[in-house]
């Protein structure tokens, strides 16, 4: 059986990642931070006891800002293919804790590619790069588009992009990026924008909420469906040589068309609820971003299926279920905290 080991496995992507590399047949290592409050509400559905003989997914303490844990646990794991997708992600976070945002998102990657290097240099790597590179870059933008980052933590993605290049040239190490758009769905974080809507649609249509507070509705942005993204990085650690990939849909969507489909969806006139507040603007704002994918199309066969229509429909449904009581993944980790106490 093929091991893989995530780092991030607790957020949006290392839970759909790890849905797909356990259906595939592989053993799963995770890294996990140590919380006061669980956080593997997102794996909780895939986890196992790991007396149980079945248990394919094992979690770890880590973290990206400790080198020396990177190293021991990649010398004891050994994995196959490692999936780098951990990140202080929240680009508007970024400005308010720049240094930290560094420190995880961009200094992580060369802790983990040392260890890597070190250890298992046989061993594939995915880097979770990041349309926000591009910032400034006028759209379409693809893998010749030439980066303009406007915030730290796009900064800091240009770090970990380069130094992953750098260890392919300089070392001959199976390195990849993956530079993907952004991708959503019911899992994503509560405060990035498309699922802090779907939210509040829900509420709103259940009465639970009377108002939306939003920044700037103008930016644009190429919305897809997680749950494609984590096949497309799978495929850039299959093919023969490593090499750097850009995954999006391709579609053009402002943040007002996502509120306006979403509050369709519920039949409400968006313009009744939403109001601004400009302490969601940001210092510098990525105007526009539109994946040109025709690389990942034309060499992996991976095309994106579900536009920013569906991606809407299937986040307000979710989120209305949710206040309905359907709970769809087991909701605390319970489990694996009971396995490691
Ligand atoms: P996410 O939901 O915010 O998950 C981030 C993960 O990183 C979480 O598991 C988090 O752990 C972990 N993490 C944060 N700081 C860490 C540290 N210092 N050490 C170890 N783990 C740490 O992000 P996502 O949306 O799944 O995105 C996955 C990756 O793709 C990220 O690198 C992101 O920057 C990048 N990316 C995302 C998009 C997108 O649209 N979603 C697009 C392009 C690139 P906790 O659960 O403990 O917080
Ligand atoms: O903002 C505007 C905001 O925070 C999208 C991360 O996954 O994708 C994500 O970064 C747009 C921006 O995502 C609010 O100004 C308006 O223009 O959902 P977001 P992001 O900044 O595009 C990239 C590809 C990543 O790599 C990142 O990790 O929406 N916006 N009003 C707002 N944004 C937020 N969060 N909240 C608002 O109230």
């Amino acid at each position: 059986m093929p091991t893989a080991l995530v780092t991030g496995i607790t957020g949006q992507d290392g839970s759909y990642l790890t849905e797909l590399l356990l259906s595939k047949g592989y053993v799963v290592h995770g890294l996990i931070r140590r919380s006061s409050t669980f956080n593997t509400q997102r794996i909780d559905h895939l986890y196992l006891d790991p007396h149980d003989p079945r248990a394919r997914l094992f979690l770890h303490y880590a973290d990206l800002t400790d080198g020396s844990r990177l190293a021991t646990l990649l010398s004891q794991i050994r994995p196959d293919e490692i999936y780098n997708l951990a990140a202080q992600s929240h680009v508007r976070v970024s400005f308010d804790e720049p240094e930290y945002t560094g420190d995880t998102t961009g200094l992580g990657t060369i802790r983990l590619l040392e260890a890597i290097r070190q250890s298992v240099p046989e061993a594939k790597f995915y880097q979770a790069s990041s349309s926000e590179m591009f910032g400034a870059a006028n759209p379409p933008q693809n893998e010749s588009t030439e980066f303009y980052p406007r915030s730290p933590y796009g900064v800091a993605k240009v770090y970990s992009y380069w130094i992953t290049k750098n260890y392919r040239e300089a070392y001959g190490l199976f390195t990849t990026n993956g530079i993907l758009f952004n991708h959503e769905s019911p899992r994503r974080g509560e405060t990035f924008v498309t699922r802090k809507i779907t939210r509040a649609v829900a509420r709103i249509a259940k009465g639970q909420q009377k108002e939306l507070f939003l920044g700037n509705l103008d930016a644009r942005r190429d919305w897809g469906y997680a749950p494609e993204y984590v096949v497309g990085m799978w495929k850039i650690l299959q093919v023969d040589k490593p090499d750097d990939y850009v995954i999006g849909t391709g579609t053009d969507f402002s943040v007002k068309d996502f509120v306006r489909l979403a509050f369709e969806h519920v039949d409400l006139d968006w313009e009744k609820f939403v109001r601004f507040d400009e302490k969601y603007l940001r210092p510098t704002e990525v105007d526009s971003l539109v994946a040109d994918a025709s690389k990942a199309e034309g060499e992996l066969g991976w095309k994106a299926s579900v536009g920013p229509e569906q991606l809407a429909a299937i986040m307000v449904e979710h989120d209305i279920a949710t206040i309905n009581g359907f709970v769809p993944d087991k909701p605390v980790g319970t489990v694996w905290a009971e396995a490691v106490s």
